[in-house]
């Protein structure tokens, strides 16, 4: 989950584009061997357009040629100059008979092996294995390294394909690592756009010029002539001459909901139609650019700050927190913020994304705050997947040091839900025999095949998880479940002055039962593409999971306002999203 998220706009051509998608995978890229994403994604495209082009009965050039059709505007020419470098060489290796994917990707130079480490492969191995089959096709090494560096030179930059691109793609770069709103002129860390950390992750600003007004905060004045907390409720009532906030508000149990969390909390999600040749469409990728802005990240879909109904590329509806808060009181409107960053563990967490929460313990509502890091802490690791693994007493530090912050920041009668860690053995108990969407055409491919492939890149998102290797799937779950431990015993300990802590389980499991209980499929749980992150289905199951919970851990906390339904007929949408 972790990857250059902010870094990837000004420097990618098409091949480099496709990496911003599976760099958004928890990928550190330094540490990955034998091409590592690059290799990864070379091989995905050239999977999808041979594919394609059997589908069609073309060649694989037309194949790609499909592709490229498939993009959107500003990626496709790239696309094509990609396309056209590439051609000799893969015409060269489908006319010897010796075209996989992987021998092209090598052939290409994108896939290698280091000194000292085995060929990656995720079809299978030609006979005689990958080097030879090359040095059989192109006998002149030093025709193939021209063509080689041909191909390593098309270094397009997106950003300068377009008038305008550039100067935004400056400051992207500049701030997007910041995981703050980029579109925020007051700075009040409130946006107005929906993408780059906008709308789409914390509540629209209605006034972006002033710093003072912001979805959350309590109503100045009683937002006689200014609404002032973006709430959509403003104004006098004639008859009695007092505030609507007043009459319909001031009784209310106020609260906004917010998450610190990772690209689960976030919702990360790539559609399966990016990556099925069965599937792949115009209409799929169109939304390609607005997905990328977004880090890959559907927050206004997630199970605690989702406010909008899934699109056909995340087929399943939403239900979140924030709904639900919404529901019980309309003066809620709009105050959600998703603190959910991809790669998110307790370090980064403590060392920088928990400042980006913007909350005013003096002039805003209390806040119902989740603190969810749900794997990252056993499965950043990949060199030495064990080692790297946070360790209990370290856990323990970090969490302990984020609520001393959040009792510094959050308003009197707060609460905070922190959950643990997921059992990540589901992962390969559930997808063990099920077919990736990348082997749909041919069911050839399946996760166990992703996983080692992955692996031996050392690309996997979580190689704990995401093995075959059962005795380090159960170490894994062991150290999560003990990581999970610290988090609930250090909610207990905790004193702080201005909320109070609760534990509740991350329970996949529960999930699965109240899924299957209506007839569901357990896989729908996973996200298809990585195999390895809550879907759209687990989120909306999760949003009555949490809700459930929170209504034990603190009783009464949610009260119907009765003035709902006046709020609705004189403010409507309350001014939307
Ligand atoms: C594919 O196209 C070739 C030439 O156009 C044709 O001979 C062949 O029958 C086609 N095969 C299928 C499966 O359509
Ligand atoms: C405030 O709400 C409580 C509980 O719903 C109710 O008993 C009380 O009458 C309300 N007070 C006012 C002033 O509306
Ligand atoms: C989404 O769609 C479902 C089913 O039609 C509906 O019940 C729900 O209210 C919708 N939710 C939102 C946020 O629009
Ligand atoms: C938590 O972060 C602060 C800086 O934000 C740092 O000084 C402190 O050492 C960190 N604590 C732990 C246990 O890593
Ligand atoms: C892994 O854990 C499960 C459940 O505790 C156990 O049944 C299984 O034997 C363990 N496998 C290995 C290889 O340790
Ligand atoms: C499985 O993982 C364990 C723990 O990391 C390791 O000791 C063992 O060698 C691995 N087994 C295989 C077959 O790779
Ligand atoms: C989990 O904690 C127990 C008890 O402290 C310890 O014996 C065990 O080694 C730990 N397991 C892992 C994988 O860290
Ligand atoms: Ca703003
Ligand atoms: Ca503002
Ligand atoms: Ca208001």
């Amino acid at each position: 989950m972790r990857g250059p998220s902010g870094s990837n706009f000004g420097v990618y051509s098409f091949v480099l584009y496709i990496l911003v998608i599976w760099m958004q995978i928890p990928v550190q890229v330094n540490c990955s061997v034998n091409g590592g994403s690059n290799c990864a994604a070379c091989t995905l495209i050239v999977s999808l357009a041979e594919q394609l082009s059997e589908i069609h009965n073309d060649t694989v050039i037309e194949g790609l040629d499909r592709l490229c059709k498939f993009l959107p505007d500003p990626y496709q020419q790239p696309c094509k100059d990609f396309m056209m470098t590439t051609a000799p060489i893969i015409q060269q290796m489908i006319f010897d008979d010796v075209f996989t994917p992987d021998a092209c990707c090598h052939a290409l130079g994108y896939c290698y092996a280091d000194p000292g480490r085995q060929e990656c492969h995720l079809y299978l191995k030609p006979k005689m294995g990958i080097r030879s089959v090359i040095t059989r096709s192109f006998p002149d090494p030093m025709a193939l390294k021209i063509r080689r560096q041909k191909v390593q030179n098309l270094n397009i930059d997106i950003c300068d394909l377009l008038p305008g691109l550039k100067s935004l793609c400056n400051m992207i770069e500049k701030k997007l690592d910041t995981h703050m709103p980029i579109a925020d002129q007051d700075e009040d860390r409130f946006s107005t756009i929906q993408t780059l950390r906008g709308t789409h992750f914390r509540g629209r600003d209605c006034d972006d010029v002033q710093k003072s007004i912001y979805p959350g905060r309590k109503p100045v004045d009683g937002d006689k002539t200014e609404d002032s907390n973006c709430n959509g409720i403003t104004g006098v009532d004639k008859k009695t001459g007092n505030s609507y906030e007043e009459l319909f508000c001031s009784n209310a149990t106020n609260y906004g909901v917010g998450i610190l969390g990772d690209s689960a909390a976030a919702h990360f999600h790539l559609p399966r139609a990016w990556f099925s040749a069965v599937e792949i469409s115009l209409q799929s990728l169109e939304a390609v650019p607005m997905i990328v802005a977004d880090e890959i990240d559907w927050p206004h879909l997630s199970a605690v700050t989702g406010y909008k109904n899934s699109s056909l590329l995340a087929p399943w509806w939403t239900d979140s927190v924030y709904l639900r808060l919404r529901d019980v009181n309309h003066c809620n409107h709009r105050d959600y913020q998703n603190i959910g960053v991809n790669g998110a563990d307790s370090g980064s967490m403590n060392d920088s994304i928990q400042y980006t929460l913007a909350r005013n313990p003096k002039t805003d509502q209390p806040l119902l705050l989740f603190y969810s890091l749900i794997g990252n802490d056993v499965c950043n690791g990949h060199a030495d997947t064990i080692k790297d693994m946070t360790l209990p007493e370290d856990m323990r530090k970090r969490f302990r040091s984020t609520l001393q912050y959040l009792d510094t920041q959050l308003p009197k009668g707060s609460h905070v839900f922190a959950t643990g860690l997921a059992d990540g053995r589901v992962l390969f108990d559930t997808l063990k025999d099920k077919i990736h969407p990348i082997g749909d055409w041919r069911q050839d491919i399946t996760y166990p095949d992703i996983y080692n492939y992955l692996n031996c890149l050392e690309s996997s998102p979580c190689s704990g998880w995401m093995t075959t290797n059962e005795t380090l799937r159960n170490f894994t779950s062991e150290r999560a479940a003990n990581l999970s431990k610290v988090v609930q015993e250090e909610a207990k300990l905790f004193k702080p002055t201005n909320f109070d802590v609760h534990y509740m389980d991350y329970n996949i499991q529960r999930l699965i039962q109240m899924w299957t209980s209506t007839g569901g499929k357990a896989a729908d749980i996973i996200e298809p593409v990585d195999g390895f992150h809550p879907s759209q289905v687990a989120n909306f199951l999760l949003a009555e999971y949490y809700w459930e919970e929170m209504n034990k851990l603190v009783p009464g906390l949610f009260r119907k306002n009765p003035h709902n339904a006046e709020i609705k007929k004189l403010f409507g949408d309350q001014g939307g999203y």
